[in-house]
This record gives structure tokens, sequence and C-alpha cells, in this order.
């Protein structure tokens, strides 16, 4: 779709400064390869946990997503609805109205942008504003109409593990082996969007963490990093600034507001990233900006990176973890192909 085919959104229509302007397609091709990348989050919201009520105007939503571009993030994730436990529904008419003039407007001045959506209406209003991807924490109880609007569009969809909703995934967080059955639901999940004649490639998935999981559900989840990444999809790891963290740094009688976990979170984000994960989700972007770069460093080059996993795909894996997957999978997640907009 040409950016002029939308109003207000042309190179020469934007209000804003010109960042760069490029087709659709062609923002999301050049996302860098050799390294995780950094999703910036952008809450549109009047209650999310750490950022409700900050970016509530279209220009304050705006003037801060370039910020988080500025940062350092590769694609910034636009959501109207928050998503934290026992948060209110919103309307899907109102999150539209929230959400697509803003993704217009990022689409305009170069972004790779994501929408944070559980609605097949919102996601579709902002694909036709440009949006690059579509982000459903939704899980298993994702709209009836999802799979083939994705199927139909052909763009990138974040796949994540949830059970129930915002409302009653607390009471849901019961699992005899967290790591199993998370991911077969979340495979369970996969078949349903391929039925519905998703290509395989256009998946991206996502534990999920802290949705209908307990902080010993997302440690575990976590550690399984490499072996989630190994499923033969881009992975998505978001734990910015989640409870979780927040019980850690208190246990240690640490600041543990929302905001004073962006180091724990730059830490879980650099270990998500030397376990193979495509992509981590924040709030504050320049910390966790540097971690992704370190843990590329840190694990080589490709080519070392593809020689690392060929080795390792012959040692036996007595323990069952994957061991040998995080390497293979940072080879095969770092890549975009495939994954038309
Ligand atoms: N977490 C939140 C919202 N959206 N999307 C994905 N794919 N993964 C996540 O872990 C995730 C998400 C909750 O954080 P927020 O309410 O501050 O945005």
């Amino acid at each position: 779709m040409s950016l002029a085919a939308t109003p207000g959104t042309g190179p020469n229509t934007s209000p804003l400064r010109i960042i760069r302007t490029r087709p659709r397609q062609a923002a999301w091709d050049a996302l860098p390869t050799d390294r995780t990348l950094v999703m910036g989050v952008l809450n549109v919201t009047e209650d999310s946990f750490s950022d409700g009520g900050k970016y509530l105007s279209v220009d304050d939503a705006v003037a801060h997503g370039i910020a988080l571009m500025e940062a350092g993030a590769d694609i910034i994730d636009v959501g109207g609805e928050s998503t934290r436990p026992d948060a209110d529904f919103v309307p899907e008419d109102v999150e539209a109205k929230r959400v697509v003039p803003v993704v217009a407007a990022l689409v305009a001045v170069g972004a790779v942008v994501s929408v944070d959506t559980t609605h097949v209406s919102t996601a579709r209003a902002c694909l036709d504003a440009g949006a690059h991807l579509i982000n459903d924490v939704a899980g298993l109880t994702h709209e009836e109409g999802m799979p083939a609007l994705i199927a139909e569009r052909g763009v990138p969809y974040v796949l994540m593990h949830r059970r129930g909703d915002q409302r009653t995934m607390g009471q849901l967080a019961h699992y005899e082996d967290t790591v199993a059955e998370v991911t077969s639901e979340l495979l369970e999940l996969r078949e349903r969007y391929v039925a519905a004649g998703v290509a395989p490639e256009q998946i991206i998935l996502d534990p999920g963490i802290g949705f209908a999981k307990n902080a010993p559900h997302n440690w575990e989840l976590l550690r399984a990093t490499p072996r989630l990444a190994g499923l033969g999809h881009k992975l998505l790891i978001g734990t910015s600034r989640k409870r979780f963290l927040g019980h850690l740094l208190e246990d240690a009688k640490l600041p543990a507001e929302p905001t004073d976990r962006d180091d724990a979170t730059a830490a879980t984000s650099a270990l998500a990233a030397a376990g193979g994960a495509w992509c981590v989700r924040v709030h504050s972007v320049p910390a966790t900006r540097d971690a992704v770069r370190v843990a590329a460093a840190w694990a080589g080059s490709p080519a070392e990176i593809v020689a690392a996993a060929a080795v390792g795909d012959a040692v036996p894996d007595a323990a069952g973890s994957g061991a040998a997957a995080p390497a293979a999978a940072a080879a095969g997640a770092s890549g975009n192909a495939g994954a038309g907009a």
C-alpha cells in the first residue's frame, strides 16, 4: 500500500518532522537481522500499569513514539486497551479512535508499527492505516475472525499465549508442567491460524509472560527461551516492568515501582536475546537497546552462530532442554524473510 493512499499520511501532509519515508514492506525488510530487535511500547490508554494516561492525546502519543524510535526502538507497538489484570474492557470504536491516527502518523515518519489489539475491527483499520504487524494478546480467547484477517492481509502476527481475558486470567494460572502446557496450547493455536490460511512464517510466537502466569511460571518460561525459540517461529518476549520483576526487587529490599524495573528488564532482555528471541518488548528503550547488542556480540557473528548451531545439533541433549536451539534460533529468528506485509 502506498502511503499516499492514506489521507493525511503522505510525506507532504504530515505535520511531523520526517525521519525517513519508505513503503511499508521496505521498512519491514530493513529491520536488522544480526541481533534481537527492540519493540518500544506505546500505550495510548488510560490505565496501563506503568504508563497509563501519559500518552492519551494523538500528539503526545506520536511524540513518544518518535522518542522511542530515536532512542533505538526498531518497532513501535501501539495499543489502545490495557491488558493488565482486571483492566476495563475498551469498546472497539474507542480503541480504534485512539490508535489509528497514531499508527498513521508513525508510519508516515518511517516507523515500523505493530498494533497491540485483540479486536479484528481495530486490526483491520490499523492495517489500512499502514501498520506492519498485529500483536494479539488474546491467546486462547482470540476473536473468531482474526485468523481470516491475518490470512487475507499476509502480515506478520504475534500469537501470544494467554488463558482467559484480563478479568479471568489470574484464576487460570495453574500448570502441572508450565513449559509443556504453554507450548502445546501455543502450537494448537498456531494450527488454527495455519488452517485458516496463515503462512507459518507470518507467525511470531510469544509465551505471554504474566498472562495467566505467576512469578514461578514466568521464570520457568524464561528459562525455556531456547526451547521456545526452537519451535520454528520467531519468538517475542515481553517482560518489561512486569510484576514478577517487582517481586524480585522487593525481596531484595530494592526500589520496585514499575519504573524502577527497567534495569531488571534490560537483564531479562539480554538473557532472552542470548536465548534466541527475535524481539523483546520494552517500555524504556536505551538499556535494552544496548543489551541486545551485547548479547549479539557475545554470541558472535551470524556465521559463527550458524556454525555453532550445526555443531550443537550433533550433540545429544540428554536433558531434553533443547540446548542446541539458541544458536540455531538466533540465526533463524533473525531473518525477516517471508513475513510479507
Ligand atoms: N505484555 C503486555 C502487553 N502486550 N504483547 C506481547 N506480545 N507480549 C507481552 O508480553 C505483552 C504484550 C503488557 O504490558 P503493557 O500493558 O505495559 O503494555
